[in-house]
């Protein structure tokens, strides 16, 4: 942005000839944020924008029209789904951008109004994703829904209910409004877009954008299959929910089963406030979710009401915005990388920079476009944010600093792998290599098929089939089969106890049930859900070999396109011959259903178990498999929801959290006799 006036400076000529492009320029981001989640611009850029024209729009209020951005709360609700009235709109909130700002606001809040406000605020973390109403009926769910443009939001009810934090029953029968965030954490955050970027879809810029995208789809499976989380704040009838002031509200609303985040603080002086806010400046990287500043609420609940709002914003609370980081550093080498289907990517390395907590020297350019678009050149020099405070970008290329010589960068047109020919398939905007010969697509596939939703192949990671390759010795993920204890001796590194658990492993995941196998082969749009749905289907490979698209298709849950891929993938021959060399090398080609029947039983059904320790009469994947068949849910940690855990030898922290919690635990032979006879 060019240099500006100041605000005070402006004459009105210079106030209205500004104001309508930057409305107009408000409103494309507004769609893009609201209507598209897909961003162009940082949440900062936007939010400087916005500042500048409320204060123009305050110094000349002559110039405000109806349709200002200023005078409409947050974007449209403009969508396929169901629309929801707020009874009391969902408003958003002012924002201060340093601490000295919001003392100011704190000071005039204090200073100015009729209302007697003291120093007792409730601090709270800003979570970075959606807010979200969820309306209670006698204590039962009856409706979820988005905050859209404040007064009319969007229905997702059968879409929360997926949502594990959010309970569907209380222990009360309330009949209450619940608002709060819905937010993806930053792991389910970084996988998802790993996904989609070696699928060749468009990455989410942020968790709050992947949040918005995933809350507000029409299929509640694929908002199950999302992980979101919540934590909720704010209980508009307060007095029905006995409480007078928020951190109250926090507690009882904790107590009711909602997910609080626990990082708040009641303050008292400015010097605590200010400590709050540095705290968390600092811990913000370490913490599991995305969080883009702090909120501050009065926290007495009845001033709060007092204070009321203006048109727009709540008197009573006010965001202070963490400023953004942002580091330049210089681009050095655009490396270009082979994915399992072929899809080539370009990473950009920069010499090595501290960024939001960590050391930073790589940034994806997902694909070609991205790249060309931002006119990205080596030697330049650029500006690295994180989007969502955890994936380095680069936000742009600052143009004063390009070397004079300097020169666009020429995409490659042929795979730096093999050297076949580059191809863009359909619309798609990723680059593909559709060699299927190219080494590295068969190594990522070789990875793929020992992965742990494939054949679970414990010890084959991505480095030692690197080794195996440069050494010959596997071409084929049948070739895995046929290793033997000799070749292995003569890969650094490997010792007897090693080979002899490798292929422990690899001889073990011959008898995989044949979801597994279907996974593992890397059919296109074959995921681990499909894997599994076609071979319950099918019982066999051999019989989805023979079924054709239409038969596939007709599958509950499976469309056309994976229809088509998959019938495709089994015309060709030299996946016959595959198939026919993983027989002949003992991979079942069968559905192993669960040996009682497939659906829950009633000891186990809606159980939450976790696993810990080592098992040494079963692996860790059967244990689950068997326990997932039966309706359990099998979760990582031990925590007051656990009904049972299963501790195998040398089990640890898991184990003492569970005796403190007084949670009932068995050992392995429990288990395994429980197994043999519920069989
Ligand atoms: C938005 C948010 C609020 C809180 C946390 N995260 C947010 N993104 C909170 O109050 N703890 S309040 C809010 C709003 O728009 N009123």
């Amino acid at each position: 942005m060019s240099k500006q006036e100041a605000v005070s400076e402006l004459t009105k000529q210079q106030a209205q000839a500004e104001l309508t492009p930057l409305r107009e320029q408000l409103k494309k981001w507004g769609a893009e944020y609201y209507e598209q989640d897909n961003p162009s611009v940082e949440d900062y850029v936007y939010d400087r924008a916005y500042q500048r024209l409320v204060e123009i729009e305050q110094r000349f209020p002559d110039l405000v029209v109806p349709d200002s951005p200023t005078q409409r709360v947050g974007g449209a609700a403009e969508s396929q789904l169901n629309k929801v009235i707020h009874e009391i709109p969902m408003l958003s909130m002012g924002d201060v951008f340093s601490p000295a700002e919001l003392a100011d606001f704190n000071r005039r809040q204090q200073d100015n109004s009729d209302v007697k406000v003291d120093f007792d605020y409730n601090l709270e973390l800003k979570i970075d994703g959606l807010s979200l109403s969820l309306v209670y009926e006698n204590g039962r769910l009856v409706q979820g829904s988005t905050r859209g443009n404040g007064t009319i939001g969007e229905d997702v009810t059968e879409n929360v209910k997926t949502i594990k934090s959010i309970p569907q029953v209380l222990p009360e029968p309330l009949s209450l409004e619940f608002r709060g965030e819905c937010y993806m954490p930053k792991e389910a955050f970084v996988k998802l877009n790993e996904r989609r970027e070696a699928e060749g879809q468009p990455v989410f810029a942020n968790p709050r954008n992947a949040a918005a995208g995933s809350l507000r789809q029409l299929d509640p499976k694929v908002t199950a299959a999302r992980q979101l989380d919540t934590f909720m704040y704010y209980v508009p009838d307060y007095q029905a929910l006995g409480v007078t002031t928020q951190a109250q509200a926090l507690e009882k609303m904790r107590a009711l089963g909602f997910a609080v985040n626990p990082n708040y603080r009641v303050v008292h002086s400015q010097a605590e406030l200010t400590a709050y806010i540095e705290e968390y400046t600092k811990k913000r990287d370490q913490l599991p979710y995305g969080i883009d500043g702090i909120v501050e609420k009065v926290n007495d609940l009845a001033t709060q009401v007092a204070l009321g709002n203006t048109v727009k914003v709540p008197r009573w609370e006010i965001a202070y915005k963490f400023p953004p980081e942002e580091q330049a550093t210089v681009v050095r080498d655009i490396e270009w990388t082979v994915g399992r289907t072929g899809n080539v990517t370009p990473t950009a390395v920069m010499d090595p920079v501290q960024l939001a907590g960590t050391t930073v020297s790589r940034a994806s350019l997902h694909n070609p476009d991205y790249l060309v678009e931002k006119d990205i050149r080596l030697g330049d020099t650029v500006l690295l944010h994180k989007a969502g405070d955890i994936i380095p970008e680069i936000s742009r290329v600052i143009i004063e600093k390009r070397p004079a010589d300097s020169k666009p960068y020429e995409v490659p047109t042929t795979c730096p792998e093999c050297g076949a020919d580059l191809v863009h398939l359909d619309d798609e905007v990723a680059l593909r290599c559709v060699n299927p010969m190219c080494p590295a697509q068969i190594k990522e596939g070789l990875a793929h098929f020992a992965s742990r939703n494939a054949m679970n192949i414990d010890g084959l990671g991505p480095k030692i089939i690197e080794q195996l390759w440069d050494k010959g010795m596997v071409k084929d993920v049948a070739d895995l089969y046929r290793l033997e204890a000799a070749q292995l001796l003569t890969l650094p590194k490997f010792g007897e106890k090693s080979i002899s658990n490798l292929l422990t492993a690899i001889a073990n995941s011959r008898h995989n049930s044949c979801e597994r196998l279907l996974f593992g082969l890397g059919i296109r749009h074959v995921g681990a859900k499909v894997a599994h749905l076609l071979a319950a289907e099918f019982k066999s490979v051999d019989a989805l070999m023979a079924a054709d698209a239409a038969t596939i298709s007709a599958v509950d849950s499976i469309g056309p396109i994976i229809g088509d891929a998959v019938a495709t993938y089994f015309q060709n021959e030299q996946v016959h011959q595959l198939i026919a060399e993983l027989k002949e090398v003992g991979v079942n080609m069968d559905y192993l259903a669960p040996t009682t029947s497939a659906t829950e039983s009633a000891e186990w059904a809606g159980k939450r178990v976790v696993l810990t320790g080592k098992l040494t009469k079963m692996t860790r994947g059967q244990a689950q498999e068997w326990l997932s068949a039966r309706g359990a849910s099998v979760t990582g940690s031990v925590s007051k929801k656990t009904d049972l855990l299963i501790a195998g030898e040398k089990a640890g922290s898991k184990l003492e959290k569970a005796q403190t919690l007084g949670i009932e635990v068995w050992d392995e032979d429990r288990f395994d006799q429980a197994m043999k006879e519920e069989n």
